[in-house]
């Protein structure tokens, strides 16, 4: 039976990119396995790998909640998937670290995540050598071990993941084939990728840039939570360019093509960015940016009143069963498996 990971990072309340760039996907493939018994679902908040990157503690706690709300406000159910903080499971921490002994560093030096993490924090594209000896930690270099770990220790056989993190997940099947041959008797599960098909969100403000949460810029995107005249007024004034017609083109306009890649994901109809563009050939840009902001406002509504739902019911109660029950079963689910590692490595009687 298929068993489905995947992970999110409690770093801000989820915009538009990481909706349609992974969360939607989660949701239809909670729905998909209403009609394949057997399937189970996994999906972590990722507290341990928002720590690669300084924190704030009081932050972090309300982070991890507010993305706990978000994530059943756009429609989780945790009577279906098992939604859980990764802290909550100290089985991903102790995996880790038998999987670092059998991990090649080589490998994770060629990795770009860490590089361009380090790059941004230094506003600078070339990351020298004193940089890397001063500034890299041992957790950002290494958290693909730790991503590996969440994977392999719920035996996940598919992966819904970006395209970003395809190296990723090409690193965490080393893993397993590196602990399977290292330990006669190891028998962990090689997992697939599920590619997520929709377009990188943009930056509303750069649209060369890809919308993220970290960054200072609040105009540069749109929360799953916003309210309708925010999500309005800030499509309003998204970035484009100052040609008069509309044309899909990524590379030469991306403002503009990113507007038409919103406008076909919230499309119910799912007609292409191209199909848009020609409906909107012979009109203005605010046009576009009206029918745009039109689909998303659809797409999102319920979402923050769920969200706000969620975060203040029973005064926080009824949030922190669900976060238990969760905590609950991944650890029966991540038990299992570090009984075969605990046993095959010679780390129990
Ligand atoms: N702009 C985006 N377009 C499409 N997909 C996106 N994702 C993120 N940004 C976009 C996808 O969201 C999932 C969860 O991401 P994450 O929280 O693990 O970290 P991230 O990729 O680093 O996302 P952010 O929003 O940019 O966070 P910060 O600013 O904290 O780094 C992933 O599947 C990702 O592909």
């Amino acid at each position: 039976a298929k068993r489905i990971f995947s992970g999110i990072q409690p770093t801000g309340v989820p915009h538009l990119g990481n909706y349609l760039g992974a969360m939607r996907q989660w949701k239809q493939l909670q729905d998909e396995a209403s009609s394949s018994p057997g399937t189970k679902l996994f999906f972590s908040i990722v507290d341990l790998h928002a720590i690669t990157m300084p924190q704030d503690a009081p932050v972090l706690r309300q982070r991890r909640r507010e993305m706990m709300a978000s994530l059943l406000a756009i429609g989780l159910n945790p009577a279906k998937s098992t939604i859980f903080y990764q802290s909550s499971v100290p089985a991903h921490s102790e995996l880790k670290w038998i999987l670092d002994c059998t991990a090649s560093v080589g490998y994770l030096n060629r990795m770009t995540q860490w590089k361009s993490k380090l790059a941004e924090d230094n506003n600078s594209l070339r990351i020298s050598d004193e940089t890397i000896e001063n500034k890299l930690k041992m957790g950002l270099f290494g958290y693909p071990v730790l991503q590996a770990a969440d994977i392999l220790i719920h035996r996940a056989t598919h992966v819904p993941v970006g395209d970003d993190q395809k190296q990723h997940l090409e690193f965490a099947r080393q893993c397993a084939r590196s602990f399977n041959s290292t330990y006669p008797g190891g028998d962990m599960v090689s997992p697939e990728t599920i590619t997520t098909r929709s377009p990188r969100v943009m930056s509303l403000t750069n649209p060369h840039k890809k919308m993220s949460k970290s960054s200072p810029n609040h105009s540069s995107r749109i929360l799953i939570t916003a309210p309708e005249d925010e999500i309005r007024k800030r499509i309003r004034s998204a970035v484009t360019d100052s040609l008069y017609a509309v044309t899909y083109d990524p590379q030469e306009r991306p403002g503009v093509s990113n507007l038409l890649d919103l406008l076909s994901q919230c499309d119910p109809e799912a007609r292409e960015p191209e199909e848009w563009a020609r409906h909107f050939e012979n009109a203005n840009l605010g046009d576009l940016k009206q029918a745009t902001a039109d689909a998303v406002v659809r797409e999102l509504a319920g979402v923050r009143e769920r969200y706000l739902d969620f975060l203040n019911h029973k005064g926080g109660r009824w949030l922190t069963e669900i976060e238990e029950e969760g905590a609950k079963v991944a650890r029966e689910s991540a038990d299992e498996t570090m009984r075969m590692v605990r046993d095959v490595v010679g780390l129990s009687d």
